[in-house]
């Protein structure tokens, strides 16, 4: 695998949950595939599970790992081509992909959308550049607009837990102080239609997902109505897509305190459980009381990310 990106990157799903079964017997049993081969973790943004996880996965495989915060030590960068370079920035990205290319076998990169141009970040124009330019094989760790790891380790957090064959999971907006991406529904919800999963959609008016991701998935406005009968209840945060009014894109159009999960919206469910990808704002997407009762599945969906990145190093490590 050169690229992991998008759900299609893994091939056969069923396959790849069977292969990070295996992986969660023994996460070390692999250590000789990555021996003296090295791992560059490039952050242009904050993280915590991405960062400690990946990095988990990499040594279980017996890689080295190097990981660089961008904006702390590293110069400022230029992404634009064409610019005159007599401010703050001191190297360009095009010099900067290859060099980092140098020291490593494969890179992740995390960089999240920046709501200046929604066609660059649908586009995906910096995760491509380093696609094109870095020679190595480049596993997404959220970038513009999806997140990957998150979604694997979600699918697996499902198939762990699920108590029917074919669960009904309800993707939720919920209210958020800030401007966040839409890369984790994104990935989800194309995650999930790839998945053998009855798969709902539900979001106040506005905020769309891009089709590209929804695919043909059910939306329903009623956001109490979507949750009814639910196994899997997945709430987040997103901003305006920018589907129907592209002016709007990346904007915090609804602040609605009514779209909190709460214990009335679980107690429609089928005893449901509770997920999201964290970092959460308590009391704004979830109360205190769901997130910590018994039918919370958010610690081990973190665990699980440490599991979704080794399968993924693997195979990278299989390819090279
Ligand atoms: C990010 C987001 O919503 O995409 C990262 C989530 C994994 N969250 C924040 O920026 C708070
Ligand atoms: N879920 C997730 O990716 O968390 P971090 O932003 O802390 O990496």
């Amino acid at each position: 695998m050169r690229v992991f990106q998008n759900v299609e990157d893994l091939g056969d799903l069923r396959a790849a949950l069977a292969e990070a079964a295996e992986v969660k017997k023994d996460r070390f049993q692999f250590q000789a595939l990555g021996r003296n081969k090295t791992a560059l973790l490039i952050f242009f943004n904050n993280s915590l599970r991405t960062r400690l996880s990946t990095q988990k996965a990499a040594m279980n495989l017996g890689m080295n790992v190097i990981v660089l915060d961008v904006n702390q030590g590293a110069w400022k960068l230029e992404t634009e081509r064409g610019v005159v370079m007599d401010g703050d920035k001191s190297e360009h990205l095009l010099e900067a992909i290859p060099v980092m290319g140098c020291y490593c076998d494969v890179i992740g990169v995390r960089s999240f959308a920046t709501f200046e141009n929604r066609k660059d970040d649908y586009e995906e124009k910096i995760l491509n550049q380093f696609i094109r330019y870095s020679g190595r094989p480049v596993f997404f760790m959220e970038s513009a607009t999806v997140h990957p790891l998150q979604a694997f380790a979600d699918l697996i957090t499902i198939e762990e837990y699920k108590r029917k064959p074919r669960p009904k999971v309800v993707l939720s907006w919920a209210p958020h102080p800030k401007a966040l991406p839409q890369a984790v529904p994104n990935s989800f919800a194309q995650w999930m239609n790839a998945a053998d999963v009855d798969f709902v959609v539900t979001h106040p008016e506005g905020y769309e997902l891009d089709p590209k991701f929804v695919g043909n998935a059910r939306v329903e406005y009623d956001q109490m109505k979507a949750f009814e009968g639910a196994d899997f209840i997945y709430a987040k945060n997103w901003s305006c897509p920018g589907v129907t009014r592209p002016e709007d894109y990346g904007k915090v159009l609804n602040k609605d305190m009514g779209w909190t999960v709460d214990a009335a919206h679980m107690a429609v469910t089928d005893n449901a459980y509770f997920m999201h990808c964290l970092p959460v704002r308590r009391n704004m997407i979830v109360t205190d009381d769901v997130i910590e009762s018994p039918q919370s599945l958010v610690i081990p969906e973190a665990a699980n990310r440490e599991i979704s990145a080794t399968v993924v190093l693997k195979r990278m490590l299989e390819s090279l």
